[in-house]
């Protein structure tokens, strides 16, 4: 039987009641997803970011799936913050490759003033480029995301990462009330929030609905909400980690499609290791955004030319933007 669907406008969610959304038969679940995505979001498009690391490694906190953490031997190597003009010119790739919004991670665990500065330049420099911009720099306080949104930032991302209650066997170095005060700064300032998690750390089902139902809390939840399936970095304490159940996987997408129907959700880490099909049943559970290019961070992202052909075989479209741009964008994507 179909579990009703109703957003936080109607009824808050809790760990129980999306648990109950995980429960239905497969089909059922997925079916449910998809009218939901139908009725909030157009059908058959997809919205494209491309990540930067601005600032790699050596990375104070100890969250056990990083590589960039220095509590990990992975080998990385520690880069300085990037020049402007790096960044600049690959925003202006990610641009011509028909991306939409330019992404910029640093592995800090929060900020200084004149770190922020560096990167309110940057900010600035890919807006005027005409796209929307994502940062994330780790914890904020209230007048350093006022700084950001004054520089044009549009997302700023900073993921509850899993349940309240599997977060103190994940990371030690910060709370999870350390979180959402970085989460209300963000929204204070009027700064759009996206946020998400990572499933296939060992956590259990009820600690995934515990993650959703956490996300579809916020009032207001999340404009993105990014869900990612682990990458196994060896040299960090999950290199081992048993990989979740595929369909599992599908229905943590089609559960927060379901908690959070406005959200645009982000399938997003660990796709190199997902056939096409896997994918496809991700943006038919309500998958509507990836990122996109051969690189996240630090570790692989499907080649780009393997998701152009991905989104020609289903018939997916690039979302959003105006006309033109959104025009120009789909033109970057024919070469397939
Ligand atoms: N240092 C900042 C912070 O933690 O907020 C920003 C960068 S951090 C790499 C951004 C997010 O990437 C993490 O919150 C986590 O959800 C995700 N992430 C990092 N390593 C990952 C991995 N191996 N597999 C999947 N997701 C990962
Ligand atoms: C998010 O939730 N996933 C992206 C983005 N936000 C910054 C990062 C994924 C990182 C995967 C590991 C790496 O490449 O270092
Ligand atoms: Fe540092 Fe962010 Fe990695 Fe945690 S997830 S170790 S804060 S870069």
């Amino acid at each position: 039987m179909f579990v009703t669907a109703v957003s936080r406008e109607t009824q808050p969610w809790n760990p129980s009641s999306v648990l109950r959304l995980f429960e239905q038969p497969f089909l059922d679940l997925l079916s449910q997803a998809q009218q939901v995505h139908r009725a909030h979001h157009p059908a058959n498009e997809v919205q494209l970011s491309t990540l930067l690391s601005i600032k790699t490694g050596a990375c104070s906190e100890d969250c056990a799936y990083c590589p960039q953490s220095r509590h990990h031997d992975t080998g990385l190597e520690e880069s300085r913050l990037a020049p402007l003009e790096t960044v600049l010119a690959a925003a202006r790739a990610a641009r011509e490759q028909g991306a939409q919004r330019f992404c910029m991670g640093a592995a800090w665990r929060s900020p200084t003033e004149r770190q922020l500065d560096d990167v309110i330049d940057m900010v600035a420099a890919v807006k005027a480029l005409g796209m929307e911009t994502c940062v994330t720099l780790g914890m904020l306080k209230a007048g350093q995301a006022e700084r950001l949104r004054n520089a044009g930032l549009d997302y700023y991302n900073h993921n509850l990462d899993t349940s309240p209650e599997f977060y103190g066997s994940i990371i030690t170095t910060r709370t999870y009330q350390d979180r959402l005060d970085t989460l209300e700064a963000v929204r204070d300032a009027g700064i759009k929030v996206c946020c998400g998690g990572i499933v296939g750390m060992g956590e259990s089902r009820r600690e995934r609905a515990g993650l959703i139902a956490q996300l579809a809390n916020l009032d207001p939840y999340p404009e993105s909400v990014p869900i990612n399936n682990l990458v196994r970095v060896a040299g960090t304490p999950l290199a081992d980690a048993p990989p979740v159940d595929e369909f599992e996987f599908v229905r943590t997408i089609a559960a927060a499609r379901i908690a959070m129907p406005r959200a645009v959700l982000r399938l997003s880490a660990g796709r190199t290791e997902m056939s096409d099909t896997m994918q496809a049943l991700c943006f038919m559970a309500g998958a509507g955004s990836i990122f996109y290019g051969d690189e996240l961070l630090t570790t692989a992202n499907p080649q780009q030319e393997k998701d152009k052909a991905l989104m020609a075989r289903l018939g997916l479209k690039v979302m959003g933007g105006d006309t033109e741009a959104a025009a120009e964008r789909e033109a970057a994507l024919v070469s397939v």
